[in-house]
């Protein structure tokens, strides 16, 4: 579902961001951009060896930063890893470090002047933050990027199950209202 907000657009999608054709796609990685399981194992397999290289060759990614490498085999031109929390109760700074992941992946975005992002749903996987509070996280830091100066015109968040959609879109139209 798509949502109009400052003169841009916020889509809610159900599906596999592997096949998502926007300009970059964000990667829900860890500190050594090993690759895994997960949102990232699916990347590294659709996207083929040319993004591993490209991590290998940055080395690290601490956690709440974002760096970006070629999109390989993806439809997409780029992927930007980065690195959200594990929940460890919520009183670690694991949101600020989550929307820390957020705001330097739209920033890596904005340096490239691409119009098109998409999100996974970072953290809420095997690094187990729940996704209600991690889906208010996320779509507050997407809307204040997108209230500033920005080169995108679009962020679309895709994910994985009608669950975890319904969890977004319910934030979405929360927050939408909440700015009214
Ligand atoms: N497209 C969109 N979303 C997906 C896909 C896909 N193809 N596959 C899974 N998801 P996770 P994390 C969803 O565990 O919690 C990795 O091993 C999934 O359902 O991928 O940030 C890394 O290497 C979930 O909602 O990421 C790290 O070690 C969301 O993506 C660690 O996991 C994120 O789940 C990162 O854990």
């Amino acid at each position: 579902m798509d949502f109009e907000y400052k003169g841009k657009t916020v889509e809610i999608l159900e599906g596999d961001i592997t096949r998502i054709a926007a300009d970059a796609v964000v990667n829900a990685a860890n500190e050594g951009l090993r690759g895994g399981g997960g949102v990232d194992g699916a990347i590294h397999r659709a996207g083929g060896p040319a993004i591993m290289a490209e991590c290998r060759r940055i080395g690290r990614c601490p956690t709440g930063q974002a760096v970006i490498t070629t999109g390989g085999d993806l439809p997409a031109a780029y992927v930007i890893p980065t690195v959200g929390p594990v929940w460890r109760g919520g009183a670690r700074g694991e949101e600020d470090l989550l929307r820390s992941a957020y705001e330097k992946s739209l920033a890596l975005a904005v340096e490239r002047g691409l119009r098109t992002i998409a999100f996974p749903s970072i953290s809420t996987g095997v690094y187990g933050y729940p996704i209600e509070q991690a889906s208010r996280v996320a779509i507050g830091a997407v809307l204040d990027h997108l209230a500033g100066e920005t080169s995108l015109e679009k962020v679309i968040f895709v994910l994985f199950g009608a669950a975890d959609y319904a969890v977004y879109e319910e934030a979405m139209r929360q927050a939408i209202a909440s700015r009214a």
